[in-house]
């Protein structure tokens, strides 16, 4: 499919000043008429707004100190992998970094400040489970265990917005190599960190924290299912899922689980945060589907970040020569939501 490239893509370098960075993050998210969801319009805000939960978070702790170097910038960037080609221009760095769900530090767009609180080193990996032999190690040691590079994938969010970024990471498969799960495991759940003290969110009782995601291992060792700790070429910005996240671009946004610290293999079906939340609405296939509608509204288009203009959205988010198979024999699964 071939879409135009927007024009006014890229800003102009007397364009970079933080002024005109507001503006055109007002204009953004004008764009993403942002005006209809504050109307209810979409799950996630239509939640926080029945707990009463409209305001941004505040914390009574002091900020932390500036970033410290991160000990696997020399990784980066890592060379990219041909193979996974786009169909539309990537989307500005300075939007798919400033425009985020990340619920540990608020349930807004506008998180990216108050992420700068997530601590990423020492940073604990727990592989375990239905596994030969569990596993604990540091993440510049599973860094120096897997092999990067970099992928362009497409993402989109169950909330009708979506982007195209270059990740940096490796195949998940890799690390279910570095697991050996026993033939009993057959899903892979994944967990966010659980720290209040960086993410005061985290404090809000009415959600079932740690964040929860799960694979199958069919899923977990296909070859599109990436493990990103980068992305435009540098390591992981705390927004973004700083220092593991979950990248499966043929699924909703909310299967990519951020900061990950631990990979359990398990013989049961995991259930996921917004399926405790809202198990109606997000389930656990979550699979994209442009024709099937959430329960409360349409997706058949997606809004691009960056230049607030609508697609049409692809089955499988466009990926389905690659995934399509691993659903052929689901039949009765709520395999779109
Ligand atoms: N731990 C955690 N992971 C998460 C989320 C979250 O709130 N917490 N939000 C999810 C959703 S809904 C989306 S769309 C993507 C957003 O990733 P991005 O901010 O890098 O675009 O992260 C997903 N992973
Ligand atoms: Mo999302």
């Amino acid at each position: 499919m071939l879409i135009k490239r927007p024009k006014g893509w890229e800003m102009k370098e007397r364009e970079a000043t933080p002024e005109s960075v507001f503006r055109a993050r007002r204009r953004l998210i004008a764009g993403l008429g942002l005006g209809g969801i504050a109307a209810g319009g979409l799950g996630y805000l239509a939640l926080a707004e029945r707990m009463g939960d409209t305001a941004p978070v505040r914390s009574a702790e002091a900020a932390p100190a500036g970033p410290v170097a991160d000990p696997s910038a020399s990784l980066y960037p890592a060379p990219r992998n041909e193979k996974y080609q786009l169909d539309r221009p990537l989307t500005g760095e300075r939007f798919a970094t400033t425009y985020n769900n990340f619920y540990e530090f608020g349930s807004h767009k506008n998180i990216h400040q108050e992420a700068q609180r997530l601590r990423v080193r020492p940073w604990t990996v727990t592989i375990d489970g239905l596994v030969e032999k569990p596993l604990t190690l540091g993440i510049d040691e599973l860094l120096a265990r897997v092999s990067l590079e970099e992928r362009l994938y497409r993402h989109r969010c169950v909330e009708a917005w979506s982007m195209a970024v270059p990740w940096t990471g490796f195949a998940f498969a890799e690390l279910v190599a570095l697991a050996r799960p026993l033939s009993a495991a057959k899903y892979v759940r994944m967990e966010t960190f659980m720290d209040p003290s960086m993410a005061p969110a985290q404090r809000q009782s009415w959600y079932p924290w740690p964040y929860v995601e799960g694979l199958t291992i069919e899923e977990a060792t296909n070859e599109l299912a990436f493990l990103a700790t980068g992305i435009y070429g540098k390591p992981m910005p705390a927004q973004n899922g700083a220092p593991l996240r979950l990248a499966v671009p043929w699924k909703y946004g909310f299967k990519a689980i951020k900061s990950i610290v631990r990979f359990e293999f398990t013989d049961r079906r995991p259930k996921s945060f917004w399926e405790v939340i809202q198990g109606t609405e997000y389930g656990f296939w979550a699979n994209v589907n442009p024709k099937v509608p959430h329960p409360r509204w349409s997706q058949a288009t997606e809004q691009v970040l960056g230049t607030g203009e609508r697609v049409p959205t692809q089955l499988y988010n466009g990926y389905g020569e690659h995934v399509a198979h691993l659903y052929a024999d689901k039949t009765g699964e709520r395999l779109f939501m």
